[in-house]
């Protein structure tokens, strides 16, 4: 039904794109296509995937399709280190972006007559200010909390009265949890709803968040390459997967492996094409994340098709409160300190609500041996600390292990041990 629709938005973007940046103009060439090959939606399939080391690569702005004087927002991907990505947005793109995280709101039952707590971070991540603007849009009465000071969100939440929460889901229990060692009734709030996503989750983690709030909990999935919250949103009716924009978004499902398209309905990585944006267009962007489209009708009438849950990354990257982090760079971190070996352990847990990371890293053979060991072991752990929340911004407890102690791979290390029951 939006498929013709789709392909004149597709195809106009593949033009500009090849035309405004010299990324697709090689990597189009290199696989032996040209724009013009996209008679039909299923031509898609021939075009090159772009993935984020493509982006790293082209750090900061070198996949801009516009001059930086058509730009007026820039975001970045979280972790501070090095290549992390920048994605930046037109006036259009921030007035879609508003449209689409106001018809998330809608589905979410919400209208202008709403208070919207927000306490999704503001600042470099795409959360807070993505939902901020699209509150706005909707003419409901937005309250910029952002992250943190959780005292202080508990005493809002009672005063002001607000009847939605966006946040991750593993903030509303910690949330619901500090509240009700303050004594305060979670149920009693005047919360109705709350629009949760930016970290994978399951039903058991939404049954509880229900329960313990007495709030209707959705899910909402987005991510910064592609413009941030609101690429798809569970409405009030299906609760079994999230509409994917499809006005403005061109969904596939492939094998990770192999690249392979796959049919409707079997998991496999979410391939991204943005169809309408303008800074920073993407097509066949690889997001790991792994998921499955839903082609059946859903209950509310929306004709957009559905995603499920993301069940899992296709890479290793891991989510701990909300800051996207790969091994390596935590990795990148531990070999800029003297003493220690490049082999390491990361082990995440969840103790109660709140994620834990615990790094465990071998020291060196010298170091080990040296008499002065206790104080300079710990002046070690300060410095791992310090630079993994400077860089990376995570806080993490530090064992530092004897040489050779830790398990060594054949093949693929798997660093990243999961203990989490989400
Ligand atoms: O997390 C954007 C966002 C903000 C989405 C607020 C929803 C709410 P990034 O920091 O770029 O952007 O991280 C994107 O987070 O590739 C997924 O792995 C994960 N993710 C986002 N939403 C969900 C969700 C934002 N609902 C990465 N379920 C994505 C599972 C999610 N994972």
């Amino acid at each position: 039904m939006h498929d013709l629709q789709q392909l004149k938005r597709l195809q106009q973007v593949a033009q500009r794109v090849y035309h405004t940046v010299g990324f697709y103009r090689r990597s189009f060439d290199e696989a032996g296509v040209k724009p013009e090959d996209l008679k039909t939606l299923g031509d898609l399939k021939r075009f090159p995937f772009t993935t984020k080391q493509d982006l790293r690569d082209g750090y900061p702005f070198g996949l801009f399709a516009v001059p930086m004087s058509n730009v007026v927002r820039l975001h970045a991907s979280s972790g501070t280190t090095g290549r992390s990505t920048v994605v930046g947005y037109t006036h259009r793109d921030i007035e879609t972006w508003s449209e689409l995280m106001a018809r998330c709101f809608v589905a979410a039952g919400l209208t202008k007559n709403d208070i919207i707590h927000n306490a999704y971070g503001y600042g470099l991540f795409t959360g807070g200010l993505g939902a901020h603007y699209g509150a706005e849009k909707l003419g409901a009465s937005v309250i910029p909390m952002s992250g943190g000071n959780t005292k202080r969100q508990l005493m809002i939440l009672q005063d002001f009265g607000p009847t939605a929460i966006c946040c991750t889901p593993s903030y509303a229990l910690n949330l619901a949890e500090q509240g009700q060692a303050m004594g305060m009734d979670m149920r009693s709030l005047k919360l109705r709803v709350g629009i949760f996503g930016a970290e994978p989750w399951s039903d058991k983690m939404r049954d509880e968040i229900e329960n313990t709030m007495d709030i209707m909990a959705l899910n909402i999935y987005g991510l910064s390459e592609i413009m941030g919250p609101g690429v798809s949103m569970e409405c009030t009716e299906g609760r079994e997967g999230m509409h994917v924009f499809e006005d403005h978004f061109l969904v596939e499902t492939i094998n990770p492996d192999t690249g392979e398209v796959l049919p409707p309905g079997e998991r496999g990585e979410l391939v991204f094409t943005t169809l309408t944006k303008e800074a920073f267009p993407l097509v066949r962007y690889r997001t790991r994340d792994i998921s499955r489209i839903i082609t059946a009708p859903c209950r509310c009438g929306r004709t957009h098709h559905r995603m499920d849950r993301v069940t899992g990354r296709s890479d290793d990257m891991i989510i701990i409160r909300g800051v996207n982090v790969f091994p390596s760079q935590i990795e990148a971190v531990l070999v800029g300190i003297q003493g220690l070996e490049p082999h390491y352990q990361l082990i995440v847990d969840r103790v109660g609500t709140l994620d834990t990371l615990e790094v465990q890293v071998e020291v060196s053979d010298a170091l080990f041996s040296n008499a002065d060991e206790v104080r300079v072991l710990q002046k070690i752990e300060r410095r791992i600390n310090k630079d993994l929340k400077d860089f990376l911004g995570i806080t993490a407890k530090i064992k530092l292990v004897e040489p050779k102690s830790l398990q060594r791979f054949e093949g693929k290390a798997s660093r990243v041990i999961d203990k989490r029951q989400i």
